[in-house]
This record gives structure tokens, sequence and C-alpha cells, in this order.
């Protein structure tokens, strides 16, 4: 049986604000945000996607509101907030942010939910030849025994890094008095010093009699500039 008038109160209580009799009949005004006979239709702002990352929304008379997940904010919860801003991972491994939460991508020598464990390396022996290990953060150090050296005390003297200067040959000496690095340098002609590092100055006895005397690499050369060619005068050589 059709309602009659607004006595059987026909509009929806929640959707209406006013019931107008109209002749044996009934007219229902709406409060915004509803719609229907009766008012009784919900007009929905809420459209798929709108809140983001699976944000709730509720649809209100006069729009919506997005309830962000945790770790979100914004009207449309569209804003991830930053967790790795206080660097959960440490300074050193890679922070990847996530929706209130994050992943840690550790760097070498940490391990860990939060790359906080070091690593102890020394518990592999890594340094060769009667080196000492000492674990560091992120890494371990070779005390290594003369006069083997190396990141691992894996090398002999000479087979690190040449220590002679001036293409000297290095020669290994296992003497540790005599030569306490493990080596000697064997230097080509016209150097000196423990690591061939000194030029000699073969002109530093005047060996050029009427000229002017060059020091050069290897060996003394006299370039004799004659200025008086004739008896008496010695010609250097040349
Ligand atoms: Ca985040
Ligand atoms: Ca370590």
């Amino acid at each position: 049986m059709p309602a009659t008038g607004c006595t059987s109160n026909p509009c929806d209580t929640k959707g209406t604000s006013m019931c107008e009799e109209q002749r044996g009949s009934f007219k229902c005004t709406c409060h915004h945000g509803y719609t229907g006979l009766f008012c009784e239709i919900s007009i929905s702002h809420c459209v798929e996607g709108l809140c983001h990352h699976g944000s709730k929304c509720v649809n209100l008379p006069l729009g919506f509101v997005c309830e962000c997940l945790p770790g979100l904010q914004g009207r449309f919860c569209e804003v991830n907030i930053d967790d790795c801003l206080d660097k959960p991972c440490g300074a050193l491994s890679i922070c990847k942010d996530g929706i209130n939460a994050y992943d840690c991508f550790c760097a070498p020598g940490f391990v860990g939910p939060e790359c906080s464990l070091d690593i102890n390396e020394c518990v592999s022996y890594p340094c060769k030849n009667g080196g000492t290990c000492i674990d560091q953060p992120g890494n371990y150090y070779c005390r290594c025994a003369a006069p083997f050296k190396g990141i691992n005390c894996e090398l002999l003297p000479c087979e690190a890094v040449n220590p002679c200067d001036n293409g000297a040959e290095c020669m290994e000496e296992a003497d540790p008095v005599l030569f306490p690095l493990g080596f000697r340098c064997r230097c080509r002609q016209g150097f000196t010093g423990a690591r061939c590092e000194i030029n000699i100055d073969e002109c530093s006895s005047n060996p050029c009699l009427h000229g002017f005397c060059y020091d050069e690499v290897f060996a003394v050369i006299f370039r004799a500039v004659v200025l008086n060619w004739g008896p008496g005068h010695t010609k250097g050589p040349q």
C-alpha cells in the first residue's frame, strides 16, 4: 500500500531534511549526499583507487575521507612516509623504503635485519704466513709477520709493490737483522740509496777540463766544448 502523506514517516530519517505533504502524497527533501524517492540512497564519493595504497575510503554526505594505513599520509594517502630517514640499516648499508616498513641491503661485512651485526672474518683465518687477524667493523685487518705483505700477508716484499725506484731490481732477503724490510734494491748504474732513489751527480768531481758537464741518467757523459784547440791543449772524451 503506497505511503500517503508524511504521517507514516516514509522518508529515510538519515538522508531526509524535510517531508512535505502533497495532496494525499508526500515529497522527501534530501540532505546533501542523499538521493532517491525516500532519500534512502547515499551518493557515494568513494570510487575505486581514490585512496592510495589500499587505504580505506569513508563516504560522507559532502565528500569522503581517506583513512590512511600506517606509514601513509596526505588527503589521498598518497604520501609514503620515508621510513629510511633515520638510517635504520646503518650509514654504510642501503635502505629501501616500503609502506610502514623498510628493507636493508647490507654493506659487505655486515649481516642481520638491520645490518647491525659485524661479520667476524677472522674465523676463516684469512691472514697467511703467520699474520695476525684483527676483526674490524665491516672488515678485518692482517698484521703481517715480516717479511710478508699484502692484504692477507700473501705476498713477499718484492711482489707487493716494487719498493725500488728508478728501475732497480728488488731482491728478497731472508736475514731479518741485515734486511728488516725483507728486501734490498740492486740499483742501476748512476743511482744509489737504499731504494735507489738518489741520482748520482757524476759532475760533482768536475771531470770536464775545458767544457760543460751534463749529469745524465745512466753514466758520465763528457761533452767538451773546446775553446782553444791547439798544441798544449787536451781534447776531452766525447
Ligand atoms: Ca615508507
Ligand atoms: Ca668484521
